[in-house]
């Protein structure tokens, strides 16, 4: 295809006259156009991947460069003067995702259509996304994310459903965006979206009526749930979801010749996390509505939807009041009673019913009795589920449960977010890796190469230094090219300790005040967003914050160590930090972590990990040998025991080492409170003292140890190398493509 004419005949004129903004469009369509071309016809069976998130972020170079036009395209703006990068800042971020589940999720989609499966997506078309981060008096705020434009990736269809609730009837409409697989056929991530939504009910305050369900229904992602009408229209929307997904899964296999009593023939359905959980009893509903007896309803059902579980933390494995389901979704509550009725006949075991109690409806339990498989996202992470978390299920139902260590997709986050480095390997072994990511294990034979080592060294140092300019430009933020870029980027949670490494950040300023200096200057960089009414996850941004205004104002520290919080963290800048980064922090507590995937685009990127043996951090750990990474703190099973034992006080540890306690007590001390809240501080430093349920003080001298010999060690320039070259080398486990082969070997069977 000839780029350049193509373009300029939906431009109507040469690029060169164009501007950025018409050229964005102008490729917005011809991608579109050549995706669609790609469209192939589907296999009788389909993977239906359900799911509240999907992170896919910018879509326009991962599209091109699947679609094989991506090198023209730069070439040919290159010609008229342009560069993609620029044409790139017009398209906005869809904002459909929140972190790790999601961007799995577009991960997967990815993989699913460069495996050539036939397969798709279902979710739903939040207009105002999760929430636009910004920080104000060294706080978090939220503002509205609204990112649907006239023209963008979404294709309205004419599918449309009514969907009942106990209150009021609404009528869905299918949006669609096509999902281009590498070299391979087109899919679609389908988005259901309500007719009646209404974004101005939102005020400045981002408050609006929870209850005004015709308006708001596809407003937000993960609206607040910390008032019962939050709590409902959650219910609601995955309702919503599901309620149009089991509809439009019934319409497909039916016009493919699906009896019904067939379904699991022509659909598997994966159900990501509990979110979607409602399809079970919704399908089973729909069936039964079709004339097919509640027991072949549910028998078909359950060969057809599998779980996937992706946290162990009990606040996010979901129960809801039976009351709140008969409210709003009452048709259920009959089916879901069902459901209970046969768990509790066949189990005297009170831990595996569905209704409990208490009246609570857990839903992970339909999950594992009315599916046919059970998977964890990381080894431990799975080993965790059968030996502890869901061991009475695994009793029950060995044969279920199985392990799929989490990947990502290589095209984003090596070819397109890291082009030095893509190129560079290409060069060195050919673009076989591209294609089966295990040939990036060719890169061993050059760990003792001289000359390839310090290549990678100027890579990374190129890409600190486009790091620093786009930060620059975009944020007013400065980075020292020439210091350690020492990350930690994630939701911010006290599992996931971002407070351990603000402890270090606290303890390093210190020991700099008194004399004592790094060799290399040290940048410690932090993105997160902290959900809306997580007070403590927003009090410890706000001590970040205070300290990167202390620190690097601080002529006797800043030219030895900086803080820096990016302001709203999400897919675009993770693209921009990742390949700059030299150590990348994966420090959660040991156990809590199901698996990470961040931990995987820093490895593939040539970042070394300093991280607790948590999640895929104990695969990575396997493949890359004691050498090549920093593991520190307690192991999963000690700190399972001590929940067990409940014998962690955290006072103990603060109380019996000086160091941590100095830097604890500096949370509060005079140089932070005059730049931050009393309030704030004081509640994060008493919930450390009293509580730190995350035992962060248990790993504070493991870290700093780990830490420091990670700098040391850095000083080394060519051992660093040949560390970073071996994490790069073993990187090739973790592609999507590997995942999403073993999903569809073990789970789904689209292509035997
Ligand atoms: O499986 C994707 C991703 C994992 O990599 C993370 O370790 C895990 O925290 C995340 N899980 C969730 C679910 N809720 N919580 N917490 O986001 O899934």
């Amino acid at each position: 295809m000839k780029v350049k004419q193509e373009l300029e005949k939906l431009l109507g004129k040469e690029i060169a006259q164009s501007s950025n903004e018409e050229v964005y469009y102008a490729l917005l369509n011809l991608t579109k156009q050549l995706a669609d071309e790609r469209r192939m016809e589907e296999t009788k069976k389909k993977i239906y991947y359900v799911s509240a998130e999907f992170l896919i972020g910018k879509l326009l170079s991962n599209n091109m460069i699947n679609l094989g036009i991506y090198e023209d395209v730069k070439k040919v703006l290159a010609e008229s003067g342009k560069t993609l990068a620029e044409i790139e800042e017009i398209e906005v971020e869809p904002s459909l995702g929140n972190g790790g589940l999601g961007r799995l999720a577009a991960c997967f989609l990815d993989s699913i259509a460069t495996l050539g499966l036939s397969g798709a997506g279902i979710g739903l078309n939040y207009h105002l996304g999760l929430f636009k981060q910004v920080f104000e008096d060294r706080m978090q705020k939220e503002q509205i994310n609204p990112w649907i434009k006239d023209q963008s990736w979404l294709r309205k269809t004419d599918v449309t459903y009514p969907v009942t609730f106990g209150k009021c009837t609404v009528q869905s409409r299918l949006y669609e965006i096509d999902v281009t697989g590498y070299n391979n056929r087109t899919n679609k991530l389908c988005l259901f979206d309500v007719e009646t939504v209404d974004e101005s009910i939102v005020d400045a305050n981002h408050q609006f009526d929870k209850t005004d369900i015709e308006k708001n229904l596809t407003l937000f992602l993960y609206p607040d749930d910390s008032d019962e009408d939050g709590r409902k229209l959650r219910i609601y929307q995955q309702y919503f979801m599901v309620s149009n997904a089991a509809r439009l899964i019934i319409d497909e296999c039916k016009a493919k010749g699906s009896n019904l009593y067939d379904l699991f023939d022509y659909a598997v359905i994966q159900i990501n996390d509990t979110h979607p959980t409602m399809i079970i009893p919704e399908l089973i509903r729909l069936l039964v509505a079709e004339g097919m007896n509640m027991d072949a309803a549910i028998y078909v059902v359950s060969k057809t939807c599998a779980y996937t579980n992706h946290t162990i933390l009990a606040e996010a494995l979901e129960k809801w009041p039976r009351h709140y389901l008969a409210e709003v979704v009452p048709q259920l509550v009959p089916i879901i009673e069902i459901l209970d009725d046969k768990v509790r006949r066949r189990f005297s075991d009170e831990s595996v019913a569905i209704i409990d109690r208490n009246d609570l409806v857990h839903m992970a339990h339909i999950d594992i009795h009315y599916g046919f498989s059970v998977n964890g996202v990381a080894y431990l992470h799975t080993e965790i589920l059968k030996n502890s978390e869901l061991n009475n299920f695994y009793k029950i139902y060995p044969e279920k449960f199985n392990n799929k260590t989490n990947g990502i997709t290589f095209r984003r986050w090596l070819l397109y977010c890291n082009e030095l480095l893509s190129d560079t390997i290409t060069e060195w072994i050919g673009d076989g890796y591209k294609k089966d990511a295990m040939e990036l294990e060719k890169l061993l034979a050059f760990v003792n190469d001289d000359d390839k080592l310090e290549k990678l060294l100027e890579i990374k140092h190129q890409n600190k230094l486009r790091a620093k300019e786009y930060f620059k430009e975009t944020q007013g933020i400065e980075l020292n090219e020439n210091s350690i870029f020492d990350i930690q980027v994630k939701r911010l949670h006290e599992y996931k300790r971002q407070q351990l490494n603000v402890l270090y950040v606290i303890h390093k300023y210190l020991e700099i005040k008194a004399g004592k200096l790094p060799t290399t200057p040290v940048t410690v960089i932090f993105g997160a967003k902290a959900a809306p009414a997580y007070t403590i996850a927003k009090d410890i941004i706000h001590l970040i914050l205070c300290l990167q205004e202390l620190i690097n104002n601080d002529p006797e520290v800043s030219p030895y160590l900086n803080v820096v919080m990016v302001e709203n963290y999400n897919v675009t800048l993770a693209e921009k930090l990742i390949p700059a980064c030299d150590i990348s922090e994966q420090i959660s507590l040991a156990s809590k972590e199901a698996s990470g995937t961040g931990n995987m685009k820093f490895m593939l990127n040539g970042a070394v990990t300093l991280g607790t043996e948590d999640g895929a951090n104990v695969e990575i750990h396997q493949l890359v040998g004691d050498d090549n990474i920093y593991i520190f703190g307690e192991s999963s099973d000690a700190v399972i025991d001590h929940y067990a034992k409940a014998d962690y006080v955290s006072r103990t540890y603060y109380e019996n080492n000086p160091v941590l306690k100095e830097a604890v007590d500096f949370i509060i001390s005079d140089a932070v409170m005059a730049l931050g809240n009393a309030e704030m501080l004081h509640r994060l430093y008493n919930e450390l003292l009293n509580k730190d349920w995350f035992m962060t003080f248990i790993d504070f001298d493991s870290y700093v140890d780990a830490k420091e010999r990670a700098y040391k060690e850095y000083e080394d320039r060519k051992a660093w190398a040949q560390k970073m070259m071996v994490n790069i080398a073993k990187a090739g486990f973790f592609s999507s493509d590997r995942t999403i082969a073993e999903y569809n070997n073990d789970i789904w069977k689209i292509i035997k």
